[in-house]
C-alpha cells in the first residue's frame, strides 16, 4: 500500500516555538518517525510539506491513480479550505485527518475542519503517534 502524507504550513517549524502544544521535536524527526512507523506496518509513504495552499491541493489531484491513500495535516488550511476539501472530495482516496494538537480543547476557530468532511476518520491531540494510528487505519480499511 502506497500512501500519500501531506502536512500544511508552518509543520516545517515545529520543535522550535510552542512546545507544550506540539512537542519539542522538530519536522525532521516527524518525517523520521513516520518513515520508521510506515516500515514497521509494512506500507510506502511519501512525505511532503507545504506552506501553499495551491500546492496541496496540486498534490492531492496527482494522487489520482498514484496512491491508495493520503493522510493530511491541513495544519491552519483545516479551519480554512474548502479548496483542500474539493480536492479530496474529487479524488475520493481514502484520506484521514491528523492533528498533533487536540484542536477540540483550542481556540473556537479550530473546532471546525473543512478538510475533515471529506476523510475517514480523525486523529487529534495524539501527538506523532497520530500519524501512526492513521497508517494503520488505512492499512485496515
Ligand atoms: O495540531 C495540529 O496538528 C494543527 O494542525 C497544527 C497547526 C494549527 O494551525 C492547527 O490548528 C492544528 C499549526 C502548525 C504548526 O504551527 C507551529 C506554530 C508555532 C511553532 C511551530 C509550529
Amino acid at each position: 500500500m502506497n500512501i500519500l502524507v501531506l502536512n500544511g504550513p508552518n509543520l516545517n517549524m515545529l520543535g522550535i516555538r510552542e512546545p507544550e502544544i506540539y512537542g519539542d521535536r522538530n519536522y525532521a524527526a516527524l518525517v523520521q518517525f513516520v518513515q520508521d512507523a510506515a516500515q514497521e506496518l509494512g506500507c510506502q509513504v511519501d512525505i511532503r510539506q507545504s506552506n501553499h495552499e495551491g500546492v496541496l491541493v496540486d498534490w492531492i489531484q496527482e494522487a489520482y491513480g498514484r496512491f491508495d491513500g493520503i493522510v493530511i495535516n491541513p495544519a491552519a488550511y483545516t479551519h480554512t479550505s474548502v479548496a483542500i476539501l474539493d480536492a479530496l472530495k474529487a479524488v475520493a482516496l481514502p484520506a484521514v485527518e491528523v492533528h498533533l494538537s487536540d484542536v477540540d480543547s483550542r481556540e473556537p476557530f479550530r473546532h471546525i475542519s473543512y478538510a475533515g468532511m471529506a476523510c475517514k476518520k480523525t486523529f487529534k491531540g495524539l501527538g506523532f503517534q497520530g500519524y501512526k494510528e492513521a497508517l494503520k487505519f488505512l492499512l485496515e480499511l
